[in-house]
Formats: structure tokens, C-alpha cells, sequence
């Protein structure tokens, strides 16, 4: 078996054309790099008849930090075989794996090039019919069969046990619920924010919030999370949508990934405020939002009560009433997860390009002071609403 190597663009066309066998044996590859995630190597290879593939390798540390912070190269594993699991249950919005190699962290996928990043295009104004209704799906879907009421004890157990992913989670823990409220190195944000990363870092019933979704974050397998559901790993165009990159995937609480989801798209609506759009089209584009997040949270529970009501294994989880309170405090986690996703975009280490797009600083700062607060209030109020609608609602209360 051959040890693990970095690849550079002449390895990774030789592997694809030597262990693959994707193209024809005397078709003229092209081969090049164009990772710009925070973690791995990202190469295309393509013949003259457009016929492509991406191989992704992982890097035994952090790409965006460098050696410095060594990563397992486990991530590889983990991703490729939660792809494989999510796409059994939901393969229209999953990207197909098509080759893989745990030993070198390699994974061959399907190339979606003729789709766009989500985030770039959000930034750019666009907007997706199908994105909310999608993300639900594949959101219900993925979580409700991997979780107790469709899997046995035994089943789920061994699952939990494959899936255990301490040091990727471990950059979530730190990263999300610790680094914001404390003085990190790690932190980043403009001096002009300090007063307000003071007050929230002083505000001890924020704190304890956090320490809820922190707990809940350690202690909670319910299912197989993507575990990185930001708008940088989906791919979209105007009738497909796909999600990427679960390298972070571990069974966690279901409300993790609709939160991350879900802060995603706030995140983009704040920053709206400072871009250089014309006032009825930023209109439009917060519209498209807020209706994205409500239509997505909607038929996210639709479609998971469907199937507790329809596939519920599990004797006790079948009484009436459980699946419908259950799914309520998944609701209320997400929108707390929601709220530290906020937080940690605006002053922890990993920015988006949303808000650090803004060139003019003044605006930038106040745009970041709107998604502190909005974060800091869904994470302290999300536990007292017991419905969507009161969800809802304090959303729409915030953003006023
Ligand atoms: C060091 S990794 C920083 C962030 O990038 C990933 O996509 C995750 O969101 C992580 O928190
Ligand atoms: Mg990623």
C-alpha cells in the first residue's frame, strides 16, 4: 500500500489516469489546483472532450494556517463515507463519490463546474427557487435515517462509533462556542468592534446559552450530521442543488445543520445592507431570504414529521405527540446554533466572504455589529419559543 503523499497537479493526473478509470487509456489529461477552502487540496482533471473530475486530498494539517495546525488526515474517510451514506437516502442533492483512497485522504467526485458556489452567487444577488425547499430535503432526509427512530440501538451505535470525528468536531467546539466569548488568538475583528466583543464577552446569560448548545453540540448523537453546512458548500444553479464538503460529519444534534444553514443566509442578508445594490432590489433579495429561512424550516419539520409518521421504527418513539415535540426543540436548537454560527463568522477566526467583502470599513463594522446582536438575541430567546411560528417571529422582530 503507498504511504501518504501530498499530491501536486502531475500526481494527482497520474493517479486518476493509472487507478481510475474515468477516462479513456489514451485520452490527453489536464490537470490543476484551485482549493480555496480553509482545509484541503482541490484538483480538476479534464480530457479535450469535457469530461472532468475532481480529486480532493486532504493535507495533514490546516491549508488556511499551514503546518502549524496538524489535522487528521481521518477527514478524508469520514467525508467520503458520509457523502456515500447521504446520498443513499437523498441522492439529488448529494455529490456522487466516485473513487476513494483513505490511505493517500483522496476522494474522487462528480464535477459539478457547471453549477456555482452558492455563497459567490448570493453575494453577487442571485437567488434560487428551488435552494430552501432542497436544503430541507436533504436536511430531513439525511437526519431522519440516521437517527433512532429509523435505526435500530445496534445499528446506530456502530454508526456513532464509525463516525466519531474528535478532531474536526474539536475545531467546531473551539471555534463556535468557545473562542467568540473569550479572549482567543484566534479571534478577528476590526478594533471599532471591540466595545461590543467586550459587552457580549461580559454578558454572563449569553454565556450560559451557550453553554446549553455547547453541551448539547458534546452530548447529543441524535444523527449523522453533514456537520459544515455553510453556504461555501453547496452548489447550485437554477433547478439542482448540491451539498459538499462533510468532512466535519459526526452524529451530532439535528438543529446543527439547519442552524448553520440558516445563519448562512442571515448572515448574507445583514451584509446586503452595506452592498453597493439599488434599495427595491435589496428589497427583493432580503424578501428571497427571509423566505428562503421560513420556506426551509418549514418543510424541513413537514417533511420529517412525515416520515416519523410514515418509517418510525422504534416502539417507543412512536407514540403520539413525540415526533412533534421532538422536532420542536430541534427547531429551537437550530436557531440558537443559528446564532453562535452568527457570532463566530463576524469575530472568530473563519470570516465570510459576505461581510469582509465590504471594502468600506465603517460600513463592514456596522454590519458585524448587526449580526453580533442578531446572534447574540436568537441564541438568549430561541429557548423560550415553542413553535416555528414563534420562531418565526422573533426573527422577524430582530431584523426589523
Ligand atoms: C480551520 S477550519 C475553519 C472553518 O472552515 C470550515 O469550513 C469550518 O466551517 C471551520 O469552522
Ligand atoms: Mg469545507
Amino acid at each position: 500500500m503507498v504511504d501518504y503523499i501530498a499530491f501536486d497537479s502531475t500526481q494527482a493526473l497520474e493517479y486518476v489516469k493509472n487507478q481510475t478509470n474515468f477516462f479513456a487509456p489514451d485520452a490527453e489529461l489536464t490537470c490543476y489546483e484551485f482549493g480555496d477552502g480553509n482545509l484541503n487540496l482541490v484538483f480538476r482533471i479534464h480530457d479535450q472532450q469535457q469530461h472532468s473530475v475532481i480529486l480532493k486530498q486532504a493535507l495533514p494539517y490546516a491549508r488556511c494556517v499551514g503546518e502549524s495546525w496538524p489535522l487528521t488526515l481521518d477527514r478524508a474517510r469520514i467525508e467520503a463515507s458520509v457523502l456515500i451514506r447521504h446520498g443513499e437516502v437523498c441522492a439529488q442533492t448529494t455529490v456522487k463519490v466516485l473513487h476513494r483512497n483513505d490511505t493517500l485522504a483522496i476522494t474522487v467526485l462528480e464535477d459539478l463546474g457547471h453549477m456555482h458556489i452558492l455563497r459567490g452567487q448570493l453575494c453577487q444577488g442571485h437567488t434560487y427557487p428551488n435552494l430552501a425547499i432542497d436544503v430541507a430535503d436533504y436536511l430531513a432526509k439525511t437526519s431522519f435515517y440516521h437517527s433512532d427512530f429509523y435505526l435500530s440501538p445496534a445499528q446506530k451505535k456502530a454508526l456513532v462509533k464509525e463516525f466519531t470525528n474528535p478532531e474536526l468536531c474539536a475545531i467546531t467546539e473551539d471555534l463556535f462556542f468557545d473562542d467568540p466569548y473569550h479572549r482567543s488568538e484566534r479571534n478577528n475583528y476590526p478594533n471599532e468592534l471591540q466595545p461590543h466583543v467586550t459587552a457580549l464577552q461580559n454578558n454572563s446569560n449569553l454565556k450560559l446559552a451557550v453553554a446549553e448548545l455547547k453541551a448539547k453540540f458534546l452530548s447529543s448523537p441524535q444523527s449523522l450530521l453533514h456537520g459544515d453546512v455553510h453556504t461555501g458548500s453547496i452548489f447550485v444553479d437554477q433547478t439542482n442543488t448540491k451539498l459538499i464538503d462533510p468532512e466535519f460529519g459526526f452524529f451530532g444534534p439535528i438543529g446543527f445543520d439547519l442552524g448553520s444553514f440558516i445563519g448562512n443566509l442571515l448572515l448574507n442578508y445583514c451584509a446586503q445592507h452595506k452592498r453597493a445594490v439599488e434599495l427595491p432590489k435589496r428589497r427583493d433579495l432580503h424578501a428571497y431570504l427571509l423566505n428562503s429561512i421560513q420556506t426551509c424550516v418549514a418543510q424541513f419539520e413537514k417533511t420529517w414529521l412525515q416520515l416519523a409518521k410514515t418509517q418510525t421504527r422504534d416502539l417507543a418513539l412512536q407514540a403520539p405527540g413525540y415526533a412533534e415535540r421532538f422536532i420542536n426543540q430541534v427547531l429551537r436548537d437550530a436557531y440558537g446554533f443559528c446564532g453562535t454560527e452568527l457570532i463566530r463568522r463576524t469575530i472568530g477566526l473563519a470570516h465570510v466572504a459576505d461581510i469582509d467583502g465590504i471594502e468600506n470599513l465603517r460600513a463592514r463594522v456596522e454590519v458585524q455589529q448587526q449580526t453580533l446582536l442578531l446572534g447574540e438575541q436568537l441564541i438568549l430567546q430561541a429557548p423560550q419559543c415553542d413553535t416555528k411560528e414563534d420562531l418565526s417571529q422573533l426573527l422577524l422582530s430582530l431584523l426589523l
